[in-house]
C-alpha cells in the first residue's frame, strides 16, 4: 500500500541516481568529460535523425535519456549482498537476471538491480550491475581465510542507512525527510576510500591471486567502479574519445552496428591508477586501479528466439576469430561480426514478424477515429494502421560483453581459468531471494501494451 505521506520508491531511485552521478563527477573528472561528449552526440543524433527522434518521443524514452545510466559494484559476502538487496528495494529496484563471469576468468557471479515495470523505468531506469566475489575460488586456503576474516570485520552500510531500510520495510515506505536522509546515507556505501583495510604486502598477495579479489577485499566498501551514460550513437563516441583524451578499448562489445539497434553495445576506457594508503603506511604511497569509464547504446529487447539467434551468431564470429577480440584483431573481428550478423533481420517489422524482438503497441489517431475495430485481430490492426509499433528497449546486460568489460579493465593477467560451473542456486541463497527472469518482464510489458490498446479501442 502506498501511504500518501511516503515518497514513491521511483522518486527515491531518481534522486539517488542523480546523487550518485554528482558524487562520481566530483571524484572522477574524466566522467564529466565523457558525459559532455555523450550529451553532444545525443543532441547531434536527435537533430540529424528525425526517425530516431520520433521514436524516442513516441515511446517517452526521450524523457529518461538524460537521466539514464548504470553503475557497477562488487561485494564480498552473502550478508553484504542480502542487505544490498534490501537497500535497493527501498528504491524499487529488484535483482534481475543471473550472470556467471567465471567462464571469462573473473571469479564473480552477478545480477542487475533495477526497476521492473515500464512506468517505473520511465521515472528512472537506473540500474546497478552487482557482483558477488566467489571466495571459494581462492585456491590458497590461508589467503582465503584471511580474505574472509577481513570481509567479516567490515560493515559497508552506515547505521542510519540500516535503520532507514528497516523503517521502510516495517512502515511500508519513507517520508520526505527520511527519504532525503536515506539517499545521503545510502550514498556512503558506494564512496571511494583512499585508505585500504590491509597492509601493502597483504594487498599484493590478494592482487596476485586476482586483481579483482584485492579490489573487493582490501577496501572499506564496494566503491562504485563506473557509471555509464546511454548514447544514441556509440560509434561516434568511440571515434571521438581519443580527441577528448580518453583511450577506448579495442572493440565495441555486443552486436555490430545496425540500422535497427538490438540489445546493448558497450565500450569502456581503462581503470585509473589512484593513490591509496595501506594500513602500514602513513600517507598514500600505494596505488590501486578500479574505477573506469564506460558508455553504452541500447536497442531492442530480444525474445528467447531472438536471443538464441544473437548468441549463435556471436559465438560463430568469435569461434572464427579463434581468440579474444583485441587491438591486433579488432578489424577482422568487426568484419566477422558484420558478416555473421547479416543473417539477423535489420528491420523492426522483420524482427516483429519473426518474433525476434519485443514491442510496445500504441493506438494511432486513425485507430481512435474508427469505431468498428473491436473484432479485428492484432495483425490486421497493425497492417491497417490502427496500431503503431515501437521496439521495447533492452534494460539488462550481456554476459559476454560484461566479461569483455571486466577483462579490458583488469588487464591480461586476469585471464585465470576456473574449472567451476555457474551456481545460480548459491547466488540466490546469498541474495536471500530468487532473481527475476528478464525475458518474462519484457513479455509482460508487451502483453500489457496490447491489452491497453484493446481497452482503448473497445472503450
Ligand atoms: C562490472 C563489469 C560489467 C557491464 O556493463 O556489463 C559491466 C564490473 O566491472 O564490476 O559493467
Ligand atoms: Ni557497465
Amino acid at each position: 500500500m502506498n501511504h500518501p505521506s511516503f515518497v514513491s520508491p521511483d522518486l527515491i531511485r531518481q534522486r539517488f541516481s542523480k546523487a550518485m552521478s554528482d558524487m562520481y563527477r566530483e571524484e572522477v573528472p574524466l566522467y564529466g568529460a565523457l558525459m559532455e561528449l555523450v550529451e553532444k552526440t545525443n543532441r547531434h543524433v536527435l537533430d540529424s535523425d528525425p526517425l530516431v527522434a520520433q521514436q524516442l518521443n513516441d515511446t517517452g524514452e526521450i524523457e529518461r535519456l538524460d537521466l539514464e545510466r548504470h553503475g557497477a559494484i562488487r561485494v564480498g559476502t552473502a550478508a553484504e549482498l542480502a542487505t544490498l538487496a534490501r537497500l535497493f528495494a527501498v528504491m524499487g529496484m529488484q535483482p534481475v537476471g543471473y550472470y556467471d563471469l567465471t567462464p571469462a576468468g573473473v571469479p564473480v557471479h552477478s545480477t542487475a538491480f533495477r526497476a521492473v515495470h515500464e512506468t517505473a523505468l520511465q521515472v528512472s531506469p537506473f540500474r546497478v550491475f552487482t557482483s558477488l566475489l566467489r571466495l571459494e575460488l581462492i585456491e590458497d586456503l590461508e589467503l582465503r581465510a584471511f580474505a574472509q576474516s577481513v570481509l567479516d570485520k567490515r560493515s559497508i552500510f552506515t547505521p542510519i542507512a540500516l535503520k532507514l531500510i528497516e523503517r521502510a520495510e516495517t512502515q511500508g515506505g519513507l517520508t520526505e525527510q527520511e527519504a532525503e536522509t536515506f539517499v545521503e546515507q545510502a550514498l556512503e556505501t558506494f564512496r571511494w576510500h583512499h585508505s585500504a583495510t590491509v597492509t601493502a604486502e597483504q594487498y599484493q598477495k590478494l592482487s596476485a591471486q586476482h586483481r579483482l579479489i584485492a579490489d573487493v577485499v582490501a577496501f572499506k566498501g564496494p566503491h562504485i567502479n563506473h557509471l555509464t551514460p546511454r548514447t544514441l550513437d556509440i560509434d561516434i563516441v568511440q571515434a571521438q574519445m581519443p580527441a577528448h583524451g580518453i583511450t577506448p578499448k579495442a572493440v565495441i562489445e555486443g552486436p555490430p552496428r545496425r540500422r535497427c539497434p538490438i540489445l546493448l553495445r558497450q565500450t569502456s576506457f581503462k581503470a585509473l591508477d589512484e593513490p591509496v594508503a595501506f594500513t602500514d603506511q602513513a600517507r598514500t604511497r600505494g596505488s590501486h586501479s578500479a574505477r573506469f569509464g564506460e558508455i553504452e547504446q541500447r536497442g531492442a529487447a530480444l525474445t528467447p528466439k531472438g536471443r538464441a539467434l544473437y548468441d549463435r551468431l556471436l559465438n560463430a564470429a568469435r569461434d572464427e576469430l579463434k581468440d579474444f577480440p583485441n587491438e591486433a584483431n579488432a578489424e577482422r573481428y568487426n568484419t566477422l561480426m558484420a558478416q555473421h550478423f547479416s543473417e539477423f533481420p535489420d528491420t523492426y517489422e522483420g524482427m516483429r514478424r519473426q518474433e525476434l524482438a519485443y514491442f510496445r503497441y500504441f493506438v494511432t489517431e486513425k485507430g481512435l477515429a474508427a469505431a468498428e475495430l473491436k473484432t479485428l485481430p492484432l495483425e490486421e490492426l497493425v497492417s491497417g494502421g490502427y496500431l503503431r509499433v515501437e521496439p521495447l528497449v533492452y534494460d539488462d546486460f550481456l554476459p559476454v560483453s560484461a566479461a569483455g568489460i571486466f577483462q579490458s579493465n583488469l588487464g591480461d593477467a586476469a585471464q585465470t581459468h576456473y574449472g567451476v560451473h555457474s551456481n545460480q542456486h548459491a547466488f540466490e541463497k546469498a541474495l536471500g531471494r530468487p532473481t527475476i527472469d528478464e525475458l518474462g518482464l519484457y513479455a509482460e510489458t508487451q502483453r500489457r501494451s496490447i491489452e491497453q490498446c484493446f481497452t482503448v479501442l473497445n472503450g
